[in-house]
């Protein structure tokens, strides 16, 4: 008995479920790593299953579909996750593309349609997002220069990764595309808490990333008297205090955030006075001028913080993106079809980034977002449900099948 479309998605959730699975619950899948390796050749196993060809490019990206096409609506997202991250973000996006392939078989359709699973989306492994996306369609800022010396979470270069594995930080652009579009959970709480079955994004915020390293002077936590020191730590807590007051300036006048998600502190022992540390921050915004504003503001704060205390400072920008409009014909589209479905459906931003800005300053592109429990991701309580995923992959069919 052929499977229904629930049960197909429970089978392809299933499939990938163990993949980085962490003792207290979540997953660890970080790009370019044997774990994202593994969730790759899982994709191409299911992919295969339905009939399909599998083929990958030259940044490691793997593309399904049933038949070859010039021309082909793309249906994509990534199978790499945050560290300590959940089993949705990403992979639901996946999973609804599978779901397309199958059902054009079924109905014998010949939809111009290939499905992506694209690599290293997260920043969390090189600091950098939509690394796979990016390089084939050229959207990253950074050069190859500047992305071969990124350092993995395990002290690797992203140069000698992509080496090791014939990959190219200048691969061919892709071609052929005729719009992108991409299934994701919200990872925010309005679908949740409105009861809305599904949205329709109008714009994806813009991440803007910097590694801030500050040198103090390593000393004696007993000897050296409070007003000799120069601890690196209190230092960077006093950075990390004024870049949330930055974010939430800006959060009153256009929704932008501003998070400082990554701290070192060196020697990090008990009775020595921090001699270093180290920031990463996260500023994401969809206005250009508070996203500037942010990045002045936050620079402005820890040079004059490490001036009073005698703190060396380094400033590294890790990467950025501009933010990105979904495509207004296919938002309408994408709208009406959930209207003719009956599946409640609003227009909304995201504050999260996605593949999909990767491809929407150069095609067609669209995004439909499915609640997750409580808005919680990027966390093992992430969580979703097979009938949430189902709602979108039949919005994203109800807009595609009128295609053939
Ligand atoms: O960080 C992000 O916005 C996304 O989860 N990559
Ligand atoms: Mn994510
Ligand atoms: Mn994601």
């Amino acid at each position: 008995m052929e499977l229904s479309d629930r049960e197909y998605l429970e089978r392809l959730f299933e499939a990938f479920y163990e993949v980085g699975a962490l003792p207290g619950g979540g997953v660890t899948r970080l790009g370019y790593t044997a774990l994202e390796d593994e969730m790759h050749r899982r994709f191409g196993a299911l992919a295969e299953a339905l009939g399909g060809t599998v083929e990958t490019d030259l940044a490691g990206n793997s593309y399904a579909f049933l038949a070859p096409a010039e021309e082909y609506v793309l249906i994509g997202s990534h199978l790499d996750s945050v560290i300590q991250g959940g089993r949705y973000d990403g992979v639901a996006g996946v999973m609804a593309g599978l779901l397309q392939l199958r059902r054009a078989k079924e109905a014998g359709l010949k939809l111009p349609i290939k499905v992506a699973a694209f690599r290293c989306e997260e920043s969390s492994n090189f600091g950098c997002c939509t690394m796979g996306s990016g390089l084939v369609t050229g959207q990253l800022k950074e050069g190859p220069e500047k992305l071969s010396k990124l350092t993995g979470k395990d002290g690797s270069l992203l140069g000698d990764v992509f080496a090791s594995r014939g990959l190219s930080l200048t691969p061919p652009r892709i071609t052929g595309v005729k719009s992108y579009l991409e299934l994701h959970i919200e990872q925010g709480k309005v679908l949740e808490e409105t009861g809305t079955r599904v949205g329709v994004v109008s714009t994806i915020a813009g991440p803007r990333r910097w590694k801030l390293q500050l040198k103090g002077l390593a000393e004696h936590s007993g000897a050296t008297p409070m007003s000799m020191r120069q601890d690196a730590l209190c230092a960077a807590c006093e950075i990390v205090l004024a870049v949330e007051k930055i974010g939430q300036r800006e959060a009153a006048r256009c929704e932008s955030v501003a998070t400082v998600g990554v701290i070192q502190n060196v020697p990090n022992a008990l009775n020595v006075v921090p001699g270093a540390a180290e920031l990463g921050i996260d500023l994401r915004g969809s206005r250009m001028d508070s996203l500037d504003r942010m990045e002045q503001d936050t620079l402005k704060a820890a040079r004059e913080i490490c001036d009073r205390r005698r703190i060396g400072l380094t400033e590294s920008k890790l990467s950025e993106l501009d933010p990105v409009s979904m495509d207004p014909g296919i938002q309408e589209g994408l709208m009406a079809a959930a209207e003719r479905l009956g599946i409640s459906c609003r227009n909304m931003p995201s504050g999260a980034g996605h593949d999909a800005m990767a491809f929407a300053p150069l095609f067609p592109t669209g995004m439909v977002f499915i609640p997750c429990k409580k808005g919680i991701s990027h966390n093992p309580l992430e969580s979703a449900t097979l009938e949430s995923i189902l709602d979108g992959a039949d919005v994203l069919w109800e807009y595609l099948r009128g295609m053939d």
